[in-house]
């Protein structure tokens, strides 16, 4: 998915001041804390953690999602592997870059947590890097569990006063952000050793570019932290999609590029719609291996959604969809009939904001960024996997003159990729599923695709449940898959006969 791109920086770097010093940052050091501000190391943990601690008999994980008696039981400040390859250890990075306001929102997020991601962020950052952290607590049910915080020097706390979501509590927080950098994570993250310094660099060097850490993992059940990949060395990698949400991004071309969509609710389809927006509207999308920052991957959200969450995600993907895809939007519905039916509210601002920014088509966009990425031809009334049960029609590996066999569905197309196309040939690539001979139990093979050949013609019936060869009426049928291949045989109920792509697209 990644194409990796070395940086020319990596050996020698050469070291230029692209914005100069931001003068302020320097004289509010640690000796001049505001009054009422303490220092991260002054912070009393276990009062604020003691107050809300898992009782005995609770179940550790009723409240978060995750099992918050482990992740009380650590300090604010604790160590955890530096995950970096050894490459980026080496590194000295540049420190000459403007400060970035971090901001994190949250609800009803574990104290001990939350804590921690504010700690690790001042404990790992260059002082004169952090311009402030902003808490959004989204109308968290305690409003001390971010007011507390507030002590913490460079910490500010906003709170909503109803439920407001992710993206427009981010939203908040950006537009209170005083640095000309944002830096945006969640609630429940430790940044890693040098997290900070090779994510300024690529956006003092270019403000269009969007940058994310490598994620690390943090243990749901005993917060371990492990680390991801380590063999992704120095350099960049451009991604076609933002991968959870921490990323920093020059505040003034977040703002330029119309920020976040205010009529997405809570949470979900976000970083689909942050993504489409950048990479089509000029800007790119990077990973840095060389800053890691753990995060809680969690089974479940831990909080309601207003309306469902089934109905928030499609109206906000929904929403990404309808203003960004053009008729790419067909697959999208195509693979979730049901959002259909979900109102998505009003685009027309969003509309406007693409034709402003004179944003390429989502073509573009599949070709040129996410060309991995496999989409149905306007020729192709169906499209994915040929399923059946946790079986996928699969070409096994064979070509022309080959069998066809099934294999369990590993939804990564390759050999398993077919489409039923408007002159009902079943194609993988240019071969076709071919009925040699039109006799009950006669092997298929794969053959060339031709055009009016009949052997290669075949038609879904029964509400797209099966797929039946036009010139002999017979049917696909996987009984035989063990010894030989998939056979031809007379269509009958049988669930060896019971096959469903991924995609129809011809609703
Ligand atoms: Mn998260």
């Amino acid at each position: 998915m990644y194409f990796f791109q070395e940086d020319p920086n990596d050996i020698n770097p050469k070291r230029k001041d692209v914005r100069g010093n931001d003068g302020e940052d320097k004289a509010q050091s640690v000796e001049t804390l505001p009054p009422g501000k303490v220092r991260w190391q002054d912070f009393d943990q276990d009062a604020y953690v003691g107050a809300t601690m898992v009782r005995s008999g609770q179940d550790p994980y009723a409240r978060n999602k995750f099992n918050q008696v482990e992740s009380d039981k650590l300090r604010m400040d604790r160590s955890i592997p530096d995950t970096r390859h050894d490459q980026c250890q080496r590194k000295q990075w540049r420190i000459d870059l403007s400060a970035t306001s971090v901001v994190i929102t949250f609800h009803n997020e574990a104290r001990s947590a939350l804590l921690r991601t504010v700690v690790s962020v001042l404990k790992k950052s260059p002082s004169h890097l952090i311009k402030e952290i902003i808490l959004v607590d989204d109308y968290s049910n305690d409003p001390e569990d971010g007011a507390l915080l507030g002590k913490i020097e460079k910490v500010r706390v906003l709170r909503n006063d109803r439920r407001e979501g992710l993206m427009r509590s981010r939203v908040r927080g950006a537009d209170a952000a005083q640095a000309k950098v944002l830096t945006f994570l969640d609630s429940h993250c430790e940044c890693n050793e040098h997290w900070l310094e090779p994510l300024l660099e690529r956006v003092a060097e270019d403000k269009t570019r969007v940058v994310s850490p490598i994620i690390d993992v943090i243990n749901m059940d005993n917060f371990q932290y492990v680390g991801a990949s380590a063999d992704l060395k120095g350099g960049m990698y451009l991604t076609p999609m933002i991968a959870g949400g921490l990323f920093v991004m020059d505040k003034s071309y977040f703002e330029e590029l119309g920020k976040y969509d205010m009529m997405m609710d809570v949470w979900g389809g976000e970083n689909l719609e942050i993504s489409f927006r950048v990479w089509q509207c000029g800007g790119s999308l990077e990973i840095i291996p060389c800053s890691r920052v753990g995060h809680v991957f969690r089974k479940q959200h831990p909080y309601t959604f207003p309306g469902g969450s089934g109905t928030v995600f499609a109206r906000n993907t929904r929403r990404a969809a309808e203003v960004w895809m053009d008729e790419y939007k067909n697959f999208y519905y195509a693979a979730v009939p049901s959002a259909r039916n979900v109102p998505y509210g009003n685009i027309q601002s969003r509309m406007e904001l693409r034709k402003r920014l004179s944003c390429k088509p989502f073509k573009w966009y599949l070709e040129n960024v996410y060309p991995e990425l496999r989409v149905p031809d306007h020729q192709d009334i169906a499209f994915g996997a040929l399923q059946q049960g946790t079986n996928c029609l699969d070409t096994l590996g064979h070509f022309a003159d080959g069998v066809v066999g099934v294999y369990e569905c590993h939804n990564a197309g390759g050999n398993q990729e077919w489409a039923l196309t408007k002159d009902k040939s079943v194609k993988h690539m240019d071969l076709c599923l071919t009925v040699v001979d039109r006799a009950p139990g006669s092997l298929i093979k794969l053959q060339g695709c031709r055009e009016n050949d009949s052997r290669q013609k075949w038609e879904q019936i029964e509400s797209n449940s099966k797929l039946r060869h036009v010139g002999s009426n017979l049917c696909l049928d996987s009984r035989n898959a063990k010894n030989g291949g998939l056979t031809v045989e007379i269509c009958s109920p049988s669930l060896s006969q019971q096959w469903k792509f991924t995609l129809n697209l011809q609703q």
